[in-house]
């Protein structure tokens, strides 16, 4: 006798249809691709350009000392965009910190959304005005936290879907199988998207993982697997609304992997030559999401000299006025670090507390004496 033999066991599902493509879904210069929404290419052209402009304005203020750190997600922004195009006004999206762009594209305000890289403790925007939590540096914790929303939005009735950002590092941390499990065993509407950028800061993909692909992963939990082209943008688009409205439909969870490339370094303090090769960089530039959407919009035209130029005024604008006002220093409480810690301070904190207000007390002193008698 063998375990096929007993009653009691049976396959809990088929496998073969939560199984992902060969090759990643793509619509942009297939034949699909004609059958597109005019409207809904030219709203992702425009936030891409801006996105772009945007990635390289930030980086720019690491540069000024203006910026702690900022993670660019260049190359990378059709995943960004059509995540944060994908989401219904009620959905909630839960961004690692390179998602920076996916989270003005959802509303947040350019300025806010970098409050957290410029190093203040605070999140820099209130996470339920736009339904975007926090972005997330401890990797992968944002996963399970999807997780509780939608599982909570479930029980309670409310068809809301949560849409978490995570990249390909991500995926090898415990909190990612936590989250994929409790999200398939409890039918929760959630979507992950892991986008597949190539490397964690100087790991490559054949040292994070040995899976066919990130969406196989998808089938070990029981729930569908997608593969996308995360250059494409209609395509990660498309593919991420369908997941998203199977999630509100109580389809359940989706695993999408977008298989894109980070093209420039991890971050400004990072320097990527040191672990990968120009060529494999040039080839990734031939496969640019911004050029592989203005070919299909000019060739069908949608879009023209004109429009280009547009599209480039609006991104300066972005640019210039992010530029103004994160040179404008922010008004900070010193002692605000000690909000928010614990419901009711402890005592080493209140003496903590007491030294620093002390310490200011004594500054703000010695300056007024020193407006008061000036140096000659
Ligand atoms: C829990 C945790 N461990 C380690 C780190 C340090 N760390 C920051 S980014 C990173 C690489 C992540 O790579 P990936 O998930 O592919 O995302 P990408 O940076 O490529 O967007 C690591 C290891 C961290 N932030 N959090
Ligand atoms: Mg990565």
């Amino acid at each position: 006798m063998t375990v096929l033999d007993t009653p009691a066991w049976r396959p809990r599902a088929d496998a073969a249809p939560l199984l992902p493509d060969q090759e990643p879904y793509r619509l942009l210069g297939t034949p699909a691709a004609a059958e597109l929404d005019p409207g809904l290419l030219r709203a992702l052209y425009g936030q891409l350009v801006r996105g772009r402009r945007y990635n390289r304005q930030a980086t720019a203020l690491t540069k000024q000392g203006r910026l702690a750190v900022y993670p660019s997600s260049t190359g990378q922004e059709a995943c960004e965009i059509a995540a944060a195009l994908a989401l219904g006004p009620r959905d909630w999206l839960f961004p690692s910190y390179r998602d920076t762009l996916a989270v003005v594209a959802r509303g947040v305000d350019p300025v806010e959304a970098l409050t957290l890289l410029r190093g203040d403790w605070h999140t820099g925007y209130d996470p339920r005005v736009h339904r975007v939590a926090p972005l997330s540096t401890p990797l992968s914790t944002q996963l399970p936290h999807a997780v509780g929303l939608a599982h909570a939005a479930r029980l309670s009735g409310d068809a809301v879907a949560a849409l978490a950002m995570v990249g390909d590092g991500g995926t090898s941390e415990g909190d990612f199988h936590e989250a994929l499990n409790f999200a398939a065993v409890w039918h929760a509407p959630v979507v992950f998207l892991v986008q597949n950028n190539g490397f964690a800061i100087s790991v490559p993909l054949a040292k994070q993982t040995a899976a066919p692909t990130f969406a196989h992963k998808a089938v070990g939990y029981g729930m569908p697997g997608r593969l996308v082209d995360g250059n494409d943008a209609p395509a990660v688009h498309r593919v991420l609304t369908d997941a998203m409205n199977r999630a509100r439909d109580g389809g359940g969870p989706t695993l999408v992997e977008a298989v894109t490339y980070r093209i420039d370094a991890h971050t400004n303090a990072d320097d990527a030559t040191r672990y990968r090769d120009d060529d494999e960089v040039a080839a990734w530039r031939a496969h640019d999401p911004i050029e592989l959407l203005e070919r299909e919009m000019t060739a069908r035209g949608l879009l023209d000299d004109d429009g280009r130029q547009r599209a480039a005024d609006e991104a300066e604008t972005l640019a210039a006025d992010l530029r103004e006002r994160m040179h404008a220093d922010p008004a900070l409480d010193p002692m605000e670090l000690f909000a928010h810690v614990y419901a009711e301070q402890t005592p080493q904190l209140r003496e903590q507390a007491a030294q620093l207000r002390a310490e200011l007390a004594a500054e703000a002193e010695a300056d007024r004496a020193q407006v008061a008698e000036p140096r000659s």
